[in-house]
């Protein structure tokens, strides 16, 4: 590629990011005021400020916006029950996992992870998918549907397809590509959470996404790169704030293709786990966590004490591969 058309494609870049971004708070604002009076009492929960950051990558999306972006959907009344109209597009696009490294992904709205989306039990959800890449694609989600709703057919390109259900189970529920290969789509990047909150909600948290994906940069079946939320390393670079004592509740996913499961490890602490996010109580508590692939879990917890501790899964080459990060647990009186 040469200089100019890479720097074109760079601005082009900083422009879709600086786009997202604004979508990004504009989405974060709707969302906070959706949930005001609900039993997720957001206005309990303090976030630290996030920092803006400069990484030198020319990314259409930021991990540490990744982290806390929720998609309730536009928010509709239909003969008397609550509908949440999501818009998914699927496009090809370059990611620089590192300075070295450029990957052209398959992906939801020029971001990987997806967007997470978030519906409560019992609500109508309406995913209108537009396949604006060059590829047929389809959308799969977990959760209970009928037969016509599973994702399973190719949507050809340039075509829109809706996929309409009822939001149950509430829990953490994966959505991918199912389109053959389906090692190689979901590889690219077409993976996300969608979220269905139970009617009763669940108490105040710093709530976080954590997807864990890799790159198979070689096309080979095995992977060379590893990712929390998309981009390699980011958390290692870029600590996540979050402040000591307040409870922090995880949804994480591993869609990582070709490794049969890792685990997540969080350092000098344990977490409550709740399985598929299915259940309102915690009957177990550990510091690791084995998943499969498309197996995801809440976990919640807090840090008693301030600084820097590290989170990666106990797969040493995976964590040496991009998988790893770090909370900042800011002081309370700080
Ligand atoms: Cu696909």
């Amino acid at each position: 590629m040469s200089d100019s058309s890479s720097s074109e494609r760079k601005l082009k870049n900083r422009r879709q990011f600086l786009q997202w971004t604004l979508w990004t708070g504009v989405m974060a604002a709707a969302a906070l005021k959706f949930n005001a009076g609900k039993a997720q009492a957001t206005d309990q929960v303090k976030i630290p400020p996030i920092p803006k950051l400069d990484t030198g990558l020319g990314a259409t999306f930021d991990p540490m916006m990744v982290l806390r972006d929720f998609d309730y959907g536009a928010v509709k009344e239909e003969n008397g029950r609550t509908v949440r109209e999501f818009q998914l597009y699927a496009h090809s696009t370059p990611i620089e996992l590192n300075s070295a490294i450029t990957f052209i992904s398959w992906n939801l709205n020029d971001r990987v992870p997806a967007p997470t989306l978030r519906a409560t039990e019992g609500d109508r959800v309406r995913v209108i998918f537009h396949n604006e890449d060059g590829h047929s694609h389809s959308l799969h989600f977990h959760g209970i549907h009928p037969a016509s709703m599973d994702g399973i057919e190719p949507i050809r390109r340039g075509k829109t397809n809706i996929y309409e259900f009822d939001a149950e189970p509430y829990g953490v529920h994966p959505y991918h590509c199912h389109v053959a290969p389906i090692s190689r789509h979901v590889g690219k990047g077409l993976y996300g959470l969608f979220i269905i909150d139970p009617p009763e909600g669940r108490p105040p948290a710093d709530e976080m996404v954590m997807v864990m994906g890799a790159y198979d940069l070689e096309t080979d079946g095995e992977n060379e790169l590893y990712a929390f939320n998309g981009i390699p390393n980011y958390y290692r670079d870029y600590p996540i704030p979050i402040y000591q004592n307040q409870l922090i509740r995880l949804y994480v996913l591993n869609m990582i293709e070709y490794d049969p499961a890792v685990t997540f490890h969080i350092h000098a602490n344990l977490f409550a786990i709740y399985r598929t996010g299915h259940g309102l109580e915690s009957n177990e508590e550990s510091d690791v966590i084995t998943m499969g692939t498309a197996e995801r879990n809440i976990l919640e917890f807090a840090y008693k004490y301030p600084g820097k501790y590290m989170f990666h899964p106990h797969q040493d080459y995976i964590a040496e591969h991009g998988c790893m990060g770090f909370f900042d647990v800011i002081a309370e009186d700080a």
